[in-house]
């Protein structure tokens, strides 16, 4: 039975990529709302209605194994209501808060994902939790979202974009400054060099790697049918042809549309 991953875009390829390094032989199934994208800008109510029914057709074509919400923004707004609506082990999303906290010096982090996420009282409690003495300065930008996936769709993105698209975070700063960013968005470490190159001074907290770390836990004595790598992608809406050679890199050679 196959891993599936489900994002809004592409953002849920910065998620798969840890995870095909530690787990190569798994079959993946990558699912993308494209025809709901972007998440960002929808309600809560459509978000918490429309992603457990779609996982539910995916989970009945597609009899994963396990399911990962590859997404912040379904994660903090949905993640209880797939639970209980699907029988199967799932996975979600959240801002990397508490590792930020971790290494942060100057206790000044910065959360950068949607506008929907970043609003979310489930980024509150985390911050409640697990940051407690530091100062919080949350941005939700939907230009970053546009821009990695014209990056994945072989555009050209700048550093004066993505700079662009972020220095407002860093403005809203007064005293000591963000050395910390947390990516809370799957879709921004796509951007890793762009934003590296617009904002070199500080830290960037991605969860992928810590979530394929609890996938690879969760599927631990599972015996891969493939000896090769196998990936299917599912998009809700039409793909573009340079998406699909984008999608062949993450090891996923066919492409369907729901
Ligand atoms: N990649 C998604 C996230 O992590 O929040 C959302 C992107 C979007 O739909 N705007």
């Amino acid at each position: 039975a196959p891993i599936l991953f489900f994002d809004s875009g592409v953002g849920g390829l910065s998620v798969l990529a840890p995870t095909r390094e530690l787990l190569p032989n798994a079959p993946i199934i990558y699912a993308a709302d494209s025809a709901g994208f972007p998440y960002g800008k929808r309600s809560e109510a459509e978000i918490a209605s429309r992603v457990p029914a779609l996982l539910g057709r995916l989970v009945e074509r597609f009899h994963p194994r396990l399911a990962v919400i590859a997404c912040n923004t379904a994660s903090t707004i949905a993640l209880d209501h797939v639970r209980s609506a699907l029988d199967l082990p799932v996975v979600g999303t959240v801002p990397a808060i508490k590792p930020a906290a971790k290494i942060s010096q100057t206790r000044v982090i910065g959360v950068l994902g949607t506008e929907a996420t970043v609003r979310q009282p489930y980024v509150e409690n985390l911050a409640a939790d697990f940051a407690a003495d530091c100062t919080i300065i949350r941005h939700g930008s939907p230009e970053l979202v546009e821009l990695a996936e014209a990056k994945l769709a072989g555009e050209e993105v700048s550093t004066e974009a993505v700079r662009a698209a972020a220095q407002a975070m860093f403005d809203a700063s007064s005293g000591e400054s963000i050395d910390t960013v947390v990516l809370a968005c799957t879709h921004f470490p796509l951007l890793d060099a762009e934003l590296r190159a617009a904002f070199p001074d500080v830290s960037y907290v991605d969860g992928g790697p810590g979530i394929a770390r609890r996938i690879a836990q969760l599927t631990r004595g599972q015996v891969w049918p493939n000896d090769r790598p196998s990936g299917l992608a599912v998009f809700t809406g039409a793909v573009g042809r340079p998406l699909e050679s984008a999608l062949a890199r993450y090891g996923l050679d066919e492409v369907l549309t729901l």
